[in-house]
């Protein structure tokens, strides 16, 4: 039973309970979670699009590969790439999925974002669930009204940190669909160039020397088909694929007469490079020290934390007047802590009622940055602490 469906097993089956733990976590839809901020930023550069959230990532092989025109024995299909519940249904291995579903929609322009599931190597940049966007634009298959589109979109060329590269051209290799008129998709191919390169610009505004690249691509659902890339670290990192919709697709959700684009994009890789977070796996941690750091709009630096345990410590003392600096406090502790100490936090303030004296509690967290600390050695640091400031703050200790 899964979200209160249950699913036959059959030869094909390799779901895993630890991936099945993933399926309503939904981290792009938790408002301070990075893959949500930037999934809200992607949005924003697409005002009038319809967005689609919440669809269930437990999808069917015909939505997943048959309605994509992605062949019966291409190797994208296979067991060792999927997790499948049985022959029939799968965990989406793109959002490209929800590609009919949002042209059946009525919608003209619209994206899907969503948790998407597949089985590849581990490492820092991989992990078997991440997150996508699709976006999805299609109008009249008439050269003067997408002359009309493409007029509408004013591409922002302001900032001059971008250095854009694309020398693609069309070509026998990544062809025209023989169903097309080559103006046509000249006009299609330049109205998604100039939306995705000014939702990149928005996008990495703040981010110095940035390269893009666009470079030629395949897929069975797009021709032409392009990958943009972008420079990080010294290297060139995929950051999303797109390309002319598959007229078949078109028609399928019966669209005969219309032309579209289509792209779909990754969330972790463009979350990792804005916000500077070195591993993949920190997405789905629930140590609240790292959802903390970020706020809904707002692009915050990461700043990496301990993996090991706290050990933690209070403090109490008399104040003997009343002037009284935390800061000359918290200073005296780093002096005597070092690095050890991760936070100072004052947990208690209280007057006594007769003889007006304030008592102060402090909670020390220590932990270090590169190992496990042990209580005897904290204790000694600890007892340091107290004498110092018996010492120097002239305090009585409780
Ligand atoms: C696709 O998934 C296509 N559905 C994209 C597409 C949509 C093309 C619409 C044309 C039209 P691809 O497998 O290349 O393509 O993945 C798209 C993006 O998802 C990649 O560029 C990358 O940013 C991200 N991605 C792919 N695999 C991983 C992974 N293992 N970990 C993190 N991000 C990934
Ligand atoms: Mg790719």
């Amino acid at each position: 039973m899964v979200n209160g469906q249950r699913f036959p097993r059959d030869e094909w089956t390799n779901v895993t309970p630890t991936v099945l733990s993933k399926i309503n976590r939904k981290l792009h839809l938790q408002p301070q979670n990075p893959i949500s901020i930037i999934r809200q930023l992607i949005e924003s550069n697409f005002q009038d699009f319809q967005k689609f959230n919440n669809h269930s990532p437990i999808v069917t092989t015909k939505q997943n590969f048959d309605d994509l025109f992605i062949p019966k024995d291409h190797p994208s299909r296979t067991k060792s790439d999927n997790y499948y519940f049985n022959k029939d249904v799968v965990l989406r291995a793109h959002t490209s999925a929800h590609q009919i579903q949002g042209l059946m929609s009525g919608s003209r322009k619209f994206l899907v974002s969503g948790d998407v599931y597949r089985r590849d190597e581990i490492d820092a940049s991989h992990y078997p669930v991440f997150h996508q966007i699709e976006g999805v634009f299609y109008t009249d298959n008439d050269i003067q009204q997408l002359g009309t589109e493409l007029k509408q979109l004013q591409e922002d060329k302001k900032t001059t940190n971008i250095q854009l590269v694309d020398d693609t051209v069309i070509k026998p290799e990544n062809p025209y669909q023989t169903c097309h008129q080559p103006e046509a998709v000249d006009l299609i191919a330049t109205h998604l160039k100039h939306s995705i390169n000014s939702m990149i610009r928005n996008i990495f505004a703040d981010e110095p020397n940035l390269k893009v690249r666009w470079i030629d691509a395949y897929f069975p659902f797009t021709s032409p088909s392009w990958e943009v890339e972008i420079e990080y670290k010294g290297e060139w990192l995929e950051v999303l694929g797109c390309g002319v919709v598959n007229q078949k697709i078109m028609n399928q959700a019966h669209l005969d007469d219309k032309i579209g684009w289509a792209f779909g994009m990754g969330l972790e890789r463009l979350a990792m490079v804005l916000f500077g977070i070195p591993d993949i796996r920190l997405f789905w941690t629930e140590d609240e020290r790292f959802i903390n750091q970020f706020e809904p709009g707002k692009i915050n630096k990461f700043m990496p934390f301990s993996k090991y345990p706290p050990c933690i410590k209070d403090i109490s003392f008399w104040i003997s007047e009343n002037k009284w600096h935390e800061n000359d406090f918290c200073e005296l502790v780093r002096g005597v802590a070092g690095d050890l100490v991760e936070t100072v936090e004052l947990i208690d303030d209280f007057t006594h009622p007769k003889t007006n004296r304030r008592s102060l509690c402090y909670r020390i967290n220590y932990r270090s940055m590169d190992r496990n600390v042990t209580n005897e050695e904290i204790n000694i640091i600890q007892e340091n602490v107290r004498n110092t400031v018996r010492d120097e703050f002239n305090v009585e200790l409780r």
